[in-house]
């Protein structure tokens, strides 16, 4: 009889969950010997989340786990299967296409997408600039404009840092105002904060509110004290009457922010036309309801909070400036209970910085001669873009899809995919072959979370806590792997015709420590050279962090006889370093510019647009879909997870009761839903939870295109794409 097998050594590693913006501390139980994952769970330690999980805390095991993860570079074969090559051969093949594309067409002929993952990764962040160094064109697209966009751009014109967000500071507030965001569902975005639930709770159980304006009655609505029903986009029309209710009302009260803020009169003068009245028929809203919430606001600790709901609409990005001047106008931004400013380790909020100029125009598509707006040009133009029918411009040839999935992200994706073919050359760095990158010619996958280092470096920003995170390798990734920030330095160093990646990563460092530090920066007392010397690290993204921190607001400033914080102090601290609460008063001195400018000129210039709509959008027939997200996606790609795929069907449609009995639709029933742009049948759910007139169907569905290779996704939760 065989000896019984001997138990292997288990470890518990401790990092930060890297699926959503909550970064929820994680203790990770590893089987070294197997390279296995045996146990997630929530860190009780962690000081942001006190041991608070969800569901997909397994995403990254699964992912890791996934059969079909690509672990190689794949090179499509004439018959459209895919083979796998080696790096040399891939990296080579992905530099001379590109580069015959640059040298036939231009630079501007070769386009790139950036993907959402890469907001959870250190490296793809930090190397984008090399990979573009090598490129050098114009055509950028990213998830960034189907997202926070507007709120870049109002930022940007308001106060001169496009990402420098005010995040609610909701551990402290009394009045929460949701407007078009779901925390309970997905964490909390821009307000990254894990378990949303008892955070929300909180101001109710203290006797604050909680008042969701959203046009279905969502998880976070039914744990609010209030909900209020508003019809889509119509958000800029229901803020501005809450200004002209404020002034109206002699509300306003700007408090310390009126010493630095220009544009006061300009916006009265603008919402005056407003009064909650004259928008009823576009909003929905009552008069009352406004008046006596603008007026309860103004009377408690309050945050106005406005999320995606506001970003992907028609009028965007005067609601998103619009959310920004109610907490101006209240006196709410940078006050405790309000609006606050982060304070990341790395040093992105410190005074002293100079505002970027905000750019548009330099680039223009090539059909609709639509304008870059501070470099990205918006995705639904993509498929426009390539197609063989836009020519008499210079059209895209060659694209680079990374981190992404357009196809089932981006508006018209069943155009965005024909367009794709007819690119001279795609390749995709991604680490499925899902509905994007079955069209590229050539993918080459990244290693996964589990298989490199990682910092929290975009959601230090967001945060509800100031805190700085970093996450550990699990599993040593193989000689056949490469780290996404690896990719992107490689393939821009071969484009550009560097010697070696190594000596680009090199000059990244160098150039970056020759900014922030020596005499007239913030470390005086050591060269660059001598920074340089001290760097732990030989390559890599936690070399350029581990500069920032240094020099950052907590850190040891270079000199080792301080108690600041550095790398080695970093990594040794398994649940993050808690760096407080966020701090009220930051500004004007951690902004840009001088002043806030409360009416960017930029962003009026959309207010006849809006105008001219008030009419059209107060028209009782209109019904209009929005989207959801679950708890158990995130966007498209955690579809291929047994453990979250599992369940019933969860790609349907909600409907109103009253819409359902007009429209003859019934629970469980199929509805052909159709636009101006194509059409697609879904199951239904009649619930009263959402508003009449108003749809709902979720998006990163639609896993049954031919080639797609998520045989899990495409059994369990195959769904559809109305994009
Ligand atoms: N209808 C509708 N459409 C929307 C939205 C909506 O609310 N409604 N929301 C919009 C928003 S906010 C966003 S952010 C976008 C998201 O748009 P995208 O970023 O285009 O979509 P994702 O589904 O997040 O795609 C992520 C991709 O990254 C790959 N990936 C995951 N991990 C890794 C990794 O470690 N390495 C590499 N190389 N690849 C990896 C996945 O396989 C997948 O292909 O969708 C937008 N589209
Ligand atoms: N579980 C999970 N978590 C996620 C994601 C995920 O896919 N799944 N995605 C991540 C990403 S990429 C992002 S950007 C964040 C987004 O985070 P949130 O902004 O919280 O996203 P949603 O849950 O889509 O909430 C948007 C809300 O806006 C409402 N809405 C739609 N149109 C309008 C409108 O015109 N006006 C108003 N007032 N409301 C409107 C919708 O009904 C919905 O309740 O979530 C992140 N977290
Ligand atoms: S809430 Fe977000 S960060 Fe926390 S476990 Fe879930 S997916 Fe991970
Ligand atoms: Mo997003």
């Amino acid at each position: 009889m065989a000896a019984p097998a001997p138990k292997t050594a288990t470890e518990i590693i401790h990092r930060s969950c890297p699926t959503c913006e909550a970064s929820c501390g994680l203790r990770v139980e590893i089987d070294p010997a197997s390279r296995s994952v045996v146990r997630i769970e929530g860190d009780p330690d962690d000081a942001r989340s006190e041991g608070y999980l969800c569901p997909k805390a397994y995403a990254m095991k699964e992912i890791y786990e996934d059969p079909e993860r690509l672990k190689k570079p794949v090179k499509k074969n004439a018959d459209g299967s895919f083979s796998e090559i080696e790096w040399e051969e891939a990296l080579s093949l992905a530099t001379s296409r590109l580069l015959e594309i640059k040298e036939k067409y231009g630079a501007d002929a070769n386009g790139y997408y950036i993907g959402n993952p890469t907001g959870h990764n250190v490296g793809a962040q930090l190397y984008i600039p090399p990979l573009l160094a090598g490129l050098e064109t114009q055509r950028s697209f990213s998830a960034a404009t189907m997202d926070q966009f507007p709120q870049n751009v109002a930022l940007h014109t308001m106060i001169g840092d496009s990402w420098q967000f005010p995040i609610p500071d909701i551990e402290r507030t009394e009045f929460f105002v949701c407007m078009g965001g779901n925390p309970l569902v997905s964490q909390g975005s821009l307000m990254s904060g894990p378990n949303a639930k008892k955070r929300l709770r909180r101001i109710v159980d203290d006797g604050g509110r909680v008042v969701v304006i959203d046009p279905r009655r969502t998880e976070t609505a039914e744990i609010a004290s209030d909900h209020v029903f508003i019809k889509p986009g119509a958000d800029a029309f229901f803020l501005l009457s809450v200004c002209q209710v404020l002034f109206a009302e002699g509300l306003v009260a700007p408090g310390r922010l009126a010493d630095f803020t220009d544009g006061l009169g300009r916006i009265e003068a603008i919402a005056r036309d407003y009064t909650p009245e004259r928008v009823e028929a576009a909003t929905g809203i009552a008069p009352d309801t406004t008046r006596q919430l603008a007026r309860d606001f103004c009377a408690a600790k309050g945050a106005w909070y406005g999320r995606i709901g506001l970003c992907t609409q028609e009028f965007g990005t005067l609601a998103s400036w619009l959310v920004y001047v109610v907490n101006v106008l209240t006196g709410r931004l940078d006050a405790e209970g309000g609006m606050l400013f982060p304070r990341p380790a790395t040093g992105r909020s410190e005074p002293g910085r100079p505002a970027e100029p905000f750019e548009t125009g330099r680039f223009e598509t090539v059909k609709s001669r639509i304008p870059e707006i501070a470099g990205q040009i918006p995705c639904g133009y993509m498929a426009e873009e390539i197609e063989e029918a836009s020519a008499g411009g210079q059209r895209m040839r060659g694209l680079i899809t990374t981190m992404g999935n357009p196809v089932l992200s981006a508006p018209n994706g069943e155009r965005l995919a024909k367009a794709l073919e007819e690119l001279d050359f795609m390749m995709s760095i991604d680490i499925y072959i899902n509905e994007t990158t079955r069209h590229a010619d050539l993918i080459l996958p990244s290693t996964v979370q589990l298989e490199h280092e990682n910092y929290d470096f975009l959601f230090e920003t967001t945060s509800v806590r100031n805190f700085t995170r970093w996450s550990p390798t699990l599993f040593e990734p193989t000689e056949d792997q490469r780290d996404q920030w690896r990719i992107y330095c490689e393939l821009g160093a071969r484009l550009k015709g560097a010697p070696s990646w190594e000596l680009v990563d090199d000059l990244m460092i160098k150039g970056m420590l020759g900014m922030m530090v020596g005499p007239g920066t913030g470390c005086p007392d050591i060269t660059p050279e001598e920074a340089f010397g001290k760097l732990e690290d030989d390559h890599g993204p936690m070399r350029l962090i581990e500069a920032m921190i240094r020099v950052g607001p907590y850190g040891d400033k270079f000199d080792e006889t301080s108690e600041g914080l550095n790398l080695a102090r970093l990594r040794a601290a398994d649940h993050g370093v808690d760096l407080g609460p966020l701090e009220a008063g930051r500004l004007p001195d951690a902004m840009p510019f001088e002043r806030i400018e409360l009416c960017p000129e930029y962003i009026l210039a959309d207010l006849p647009r809006l105008e001219a709509a008030l009419e059209e959008r107060g028209r009782a027939d209109r019904l209009v879909l929005v989207g959801r997200r679950q708890i158990r996606s995130m966007n498209s790609w955690l579809h291929n997870l047994p453990a979250l795929a599992k369940g019933p069907n969860r790609c349907t449609l909600l409907v109103n009761p009253e819409d359902a009995g007009r429209l003859g639709l019934e629970t469980g029933k199929i509805a052909r839903v159709r636009s101006r742009i194509g059409a697609v049948e879904v199951q239904c759910e009649v619930t009263d939870e959402m508003m009449p007139g108003v749809v709902s169907l979720p998006h990163g569905y639609g896993h049954t295109l031919p080639g797609v290779q998520l045989s899990v996704a495409r059994e369990k939760q195959p769904g559809a794409c109305s994009n």
